[in-house]
C-alpha cells in the first residue's frame, strides 16, 4: 500500500516537473514573440509610418446620444495636443489619410485649412511629400489624423506607394476649374488601388469659389462628369474651397463617422451653383 502511494507520488512529481518545463518553454516563446512584435512595430513605424491601431468607439445603443448630438460632437471635436512619441499613448488612435491629385489643384491649401496654421508649422516636409497631423477628442477617444499630402508632379510619384499603404481613406482631388485635372483622377485612382484596395475613396473638387464664376452650362458639364467618376470609383463626392472653408471639416467628419460607424451622414446636395455632395 505504502509502495503504491510512493509510486503515485513519484509519478505526480514527474508530471509536475514536465508541466513546469513545458510552461517555462512557452513563457520563453511568448517573450520572444513579444520582442519580435515590438521590433516589427518599430520597423513599420520607421518605414511606412505608424501602424494603424483601431479601438472601437461605442456604437449607438439606447443610452447613446442621438445623431444630432453626434453631429454636434463631431462639429465641436476638440483639438488636443499630443505629448510624447508613438507608443507612449496606448489610447491614441492614429488614422492615416492620403491626398492625391495633379499639381496646383489646392491639396496642400486644403490640408492647411484643416489642420490650422499652428499645426502647419509642425509639418514634416520632404521633397514631394508633406506630413501633417491633427488630433481630436471625439466621444472620449483621442483620434489623430496623420495626413500624407503627395506632390502632384511626376517626380513625387515615388512617394505614392508609401503614402497609400495603410491609409484608411484616400482623397482623390481635382481642380473644379480645370477639366484635365478631373480626367487625371482615373490614373491617380488606378495607381493608388495598386497599393491599397480597402481605403475609403473620396473624390474632391477644389476651388469651388472660382468654379461658381464659370458659365452655368460649363458648371453643369463638370458636375455631371464628376458625379459619373464618383459613381465608377464608388466614392463620395464633395465640392470644396480651402479659400472659403467650404466642406473642408465636413470631409474629415465624414471619414470619422464612416470608419467608426457613427450615426451621422452627409446630406446629398445636387443643386448646380452650390457645393455638390453626392454618394452612390
Ligand atoms: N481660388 C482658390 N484658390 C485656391 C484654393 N485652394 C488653393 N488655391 C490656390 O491654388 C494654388 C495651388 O495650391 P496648392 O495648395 O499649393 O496646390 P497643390 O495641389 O498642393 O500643388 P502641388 O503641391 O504642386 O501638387 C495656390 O495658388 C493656392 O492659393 C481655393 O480653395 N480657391
Ligand atoms: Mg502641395
Amino acid at each position: 500500500m505504502a509502495e503504491t502511494i510512493h509510486e503515485n507520488m513519484t509519478q505526480l512529481c514527474r508530471t509536475i516537473a514536465h508541466v513546469n518545463i513545458k510552461w517555462s518553454f512557452l513563457e520563453r516563446v511568448s517573450a520572444f514573440r513579444h520582442f519580435f512584435q515590438f521590433l516589427w512595430d518599430r520597423i513599420l513605424a520607421c518605414s511606412i509610418g505608424k501602424p494603424v491601431r483601431y479601438r472601437r468607439i461605442s456604437h449607438r445603443n439606447p443610452s447613446s446620444p442621438p445623431p444630432e448630438a453626434i453631429e454636434a460632437e463631431l462639429e465641436s471635436a476638440e483639438e488636443v495636443s499630443v505629448f510624447g512619441g508613438y507608443g507612449s499613448d496606448p489610447d491614441l488612435v492614429t488614422l492615416k489619410i492620403s491626398l492625391l491629385g495633379d499639381c496646383q489643384i489646392g491639396k496642400t491649401s486644403f490640408v492647411i485649412k484643416y489642420v490650422g496654421d499652428e499645426q502647419e508649422k509642425k509639418c514634416l516636409q520632404m521633397k514631394g511629400l508633406n506630413l501633417m497631423d491633427k488630433t481630436l477628442l471625439v466621444q472620449g477617444a483621442r483620434i489623430s489624423f496623420s495626413i500624407w499630402d503627395v506632390g502632384g508632379d511626376s517626380r513625387s510619384l515615388d512617394h505614392l506607394p508609401i503614402a497609400c499603404k495603410d491609409s484608411v481613406a484616400i482623397l482623390f482631388m481635382f481642380d473644379l476649374t480645370s477639366r484635365c485635372t478631373l480626367n487625371s483622377v482615373v490614373e491617380w485612382y488606378n495607381q493608388a488601388r495598386k497599393w491599397n484596395r480597402t481605403a475609403i475613396p473620396i473624390l474632391i473638387g477644389t476651388k469651388f469659389d472660382d468654379f461658381v464664376q464659370l458659365p452655368p452650362n460649363l458648371q453643369w458639364t463638370i458636375v455631371t462628369q464628376a458625379r459619373a467618376y464618383a459613381k465608377a470609383m464608388k466614392a463620395t463626392l464633395f465640392f470644396s474651397s480651402a479659400k472659403h472653408n467650404i466642406n473642408v471639416n465636413k470631409i474629415f467628419k465624414f471619414i470619422m463617422a464612416k470608419l467608426f460607424n457613427l450615426p451621422w451622414k452627409v446630406e446629398r446636395n445636387l443643386t448646380v451653383g452650390e457645393p455638390i455632395i453626392d454618394f452612390y
